[in-house]
């Protein structure tokens, strides 16, 4: 399917999808987020993608939600027409592996859109920041929540207090990714992470999810009750089978998400 301001591709399992919105360093609107909630759902139910790589250009991820489009907007409007939640909500329901692959900016809710990925692979002139308090406004995609799990109370505070950028070596020491590589780098590197994890059984990748995910919803005792009952409901699949023997028999597993 044509978009007007996402680019997909789909290699060897793998959907890459770009935010493709260069004049306005991709700031996410209305199009670009309805857009983006439906490629999603796309290669959700796609056969031949079993991971996502999301990205946007090499000056920019996306520098926020689009400020032209909500300038004007009353509390009336954001409330009654639940601004951009349900986008984002779609993005989060997305149950194959997302990596996002950052250059550049990634503000406000750019930032907040890496976040929302399972991982973040960034190039080495990535730039985080939720810089909200500029506008007169904070952030509003879970930035104050995730970014403060991400990197704790104190450098969340005086990010979003300061509005100041993260660079890519801050990022990788505060654990907001996971991985900092050459610009040049970034794309065959986010591909090659992907294409791995979708060599492996889809079955695992998306319990993989849940249980992760769990670990920011529950109690450490319910998300290690969740991840053990998993783990036993991972052995009614032939995958478990194929894995265990294809271990014992010294060769690569064939799975099939069975
Ligand atoms: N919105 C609209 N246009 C933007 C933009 C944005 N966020 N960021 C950049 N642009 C546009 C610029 O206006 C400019 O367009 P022209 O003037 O050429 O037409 C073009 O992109 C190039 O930008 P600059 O000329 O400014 O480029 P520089 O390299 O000089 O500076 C910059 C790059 C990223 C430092 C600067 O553009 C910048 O500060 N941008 C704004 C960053 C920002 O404040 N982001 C946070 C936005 S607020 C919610 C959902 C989402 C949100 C909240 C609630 N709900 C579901 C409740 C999210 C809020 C936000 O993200």
């Amino acid at each position: 399917m044509a978009y007007q301001t996402l680019i997909v591709e789909i290699e060897e399992y793998v959907a890459l999808i770009r935010l493709n919105r260069p004049e306005a360093l991709n700031a996410l609107n209305s199009v670009l987020l309805g857009e983006l909630a439906d490629a999603l759902k796309a290669a959700d139910a796609n056969e031949k993608v079993r991971c996502i790589v999301l990205t946007g250009s090499d000056k920019a991820f996306a520098a926020g939600a689009d400020i032209k489009e909500m300038s004007e907007k009353s509390f009336v409007d954001m409330f009654t027409q639940q601004f951009f939640a349900t986008e984002a909500e779609s993005i989060l329901r997305t149950r194959k592996p997302i990596i996002a692959a950052v250059a550049g900016y990634a503000l406000g809710g750019g930032c907040e859109l890496a976040m929302m990925c399972d991982f973040i692979i960034c190039a080495e002139n990535a730039k985080f920041g939720q810089p909200e308090i500029n506008l007169g406004v904070v952030a509003g995609i879970g930035g104050t929540q995730r970014l403060t799990r991400f990197v704790g109370k104190s450098k969340s505070m005086d990010m979003h207090l300061t509005g100041r950028f993260m660079d890519a070596a801050e990022a990788e020491r505060s654990g907001l990714v996971s991985r900092v590589v050459p610009l040049a780098k970034l794309i065959p590197e986010a591909m090659g992470a992907a294409q791995k994890i979708a060599a492996k059984s889809m079955l695992s990748t998306m319990i993989v999810k849940e249980c992760v995910n769990r670990a920011y919803e529950t109690t450490l005792a319910e998300g290690v009750a969740f991840e053990r009952n998993s783990f036993y409901a991972l052995f009614a699949t032939e995958d478990q089978k194929e894995g265990m023997a294809a271990f014992l028999e010294k060769r690569e597993p064939q799975f099939r998400d069975k």
